[in-house]
């Protein structure tokens, strides 16, 4: 499939999906969102795809939802056509893979930008990272999980000041509120995220499924709802030949070889 928006390979067992509107600060247009669904799905059934990358460039990851999309709709519009995310390829995609999906984010993850980074299961964030929901500041509020998943990332506190004021987080201080996993020097924030995707995708895939929707399930449940989802999805774990192969390789001082059965 060729794209127009972004630049997508497969690197090894990694999935790499690149926004490439670096004129506009990779400001998420509809053709954009499009174009990312349709590489999500490609790689989500390529069986030889472990993992995704989603990424930027330096400058910005994502400056937002481009705002010359945006600035003429109204609210009957936006209203029934769900916009600018309206296309099941597109958003939806991002949410609903099952194959995990890490974001390496260095420059401007902005509105948009910083839900699509909170979209993915994590994000490593190089040290220029700067991320915000400054809608606030053209008249809007965040329309794409920026109220609800940075309040569950950093809690109430810095998300609403965040939320009402547009102020920007560092790297630093998303580490230390707990948005990004791991900070790293921009020079080696490709190669790290590379790798780890790559650690991730050589793993039991059965395995990590389960291990993503496990940790996810904390975000919908009660505690007690939760426990029970981890505890079956654990003994679930023992009904594949990849947690056999896990742990008689460990018995047997060897590296497991995972058939993803
Ligand atoms: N949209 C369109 N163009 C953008 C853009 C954006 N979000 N951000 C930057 N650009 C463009 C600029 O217009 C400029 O284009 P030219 O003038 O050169 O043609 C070019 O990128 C370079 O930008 P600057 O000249 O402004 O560069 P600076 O280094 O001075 O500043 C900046 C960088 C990132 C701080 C600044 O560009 C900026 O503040 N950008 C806007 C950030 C922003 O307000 N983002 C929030 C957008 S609203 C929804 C889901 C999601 C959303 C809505 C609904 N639903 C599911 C319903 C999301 C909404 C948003 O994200």
């Amino acid at each position: 499939m060729s794209y127009q928006n972004i630049l997508v390979e497969a690197r090894g067992a990694v999935g790499w999906i690149q926004l490439n509107r670096p004129q506009a600060m990779n400001a998420l247009s509809m053709a954009l969102i499009t174009e990312v669904g349709q590489a999500i799905e490609a790689f989500q059934t390529d069986d030889e795809i472990g993992a995704m990358v989603i990424t930027g460039n330096e400058k910005a990851f994502a400056a937002g939802a481009d705002i010359k999309d945006m600035e003429d709709q109204s609210f009957i519009d936006l209203f029934l056509s769900d916009f600018p995310y309206n296309r099941r390829d597109g958003w939806d995609s991002l949410n609903t893979a099952r194959k995990p999906i890490i974001a390496a984010v260095s420059g401007f993850a902005l509105g948009g930008g910083c839900e699509m980074a909170m979209a993915c299961d994590f994000i490593l964030a190089s040290d220029t990272a700067k991320f915000g929901q400054p809608e606030i500041n053209i008249g809007t509020i965040p329309g794409a999980g920026g109220t609800q998943r940075l309040t569950r990332a950093v809690g109430k506190a810095k998300a609403m000041e965040m939320c009402l004021t547009g102020r920007m987080m560092d790297a630093e201080e998303a580490e230390r509120a707990g948005l990004v996993s791991r900070i790293l020097p921009v020079s080696e924030l490709e190669a790290e995220a590379l790798k780890v995707a790559g650690k991730i995708a050589r793993l039991s895939r059965p395995v990590v499924y389960m291990a993503k929707e496990a940790v996810n399930v904390a975000f919908e449940s009660t505690l007690q709802e939760g426990l029970r989802f981890e505890r079956r999805a654990f003994a679930s774990t023992f009904a594949t030949e990849d947690q056999k192969e896990g742990m008689s390789a460990f018995v047997e001082k060897r590296k497991p070889e995972f058939k993803n059965r």
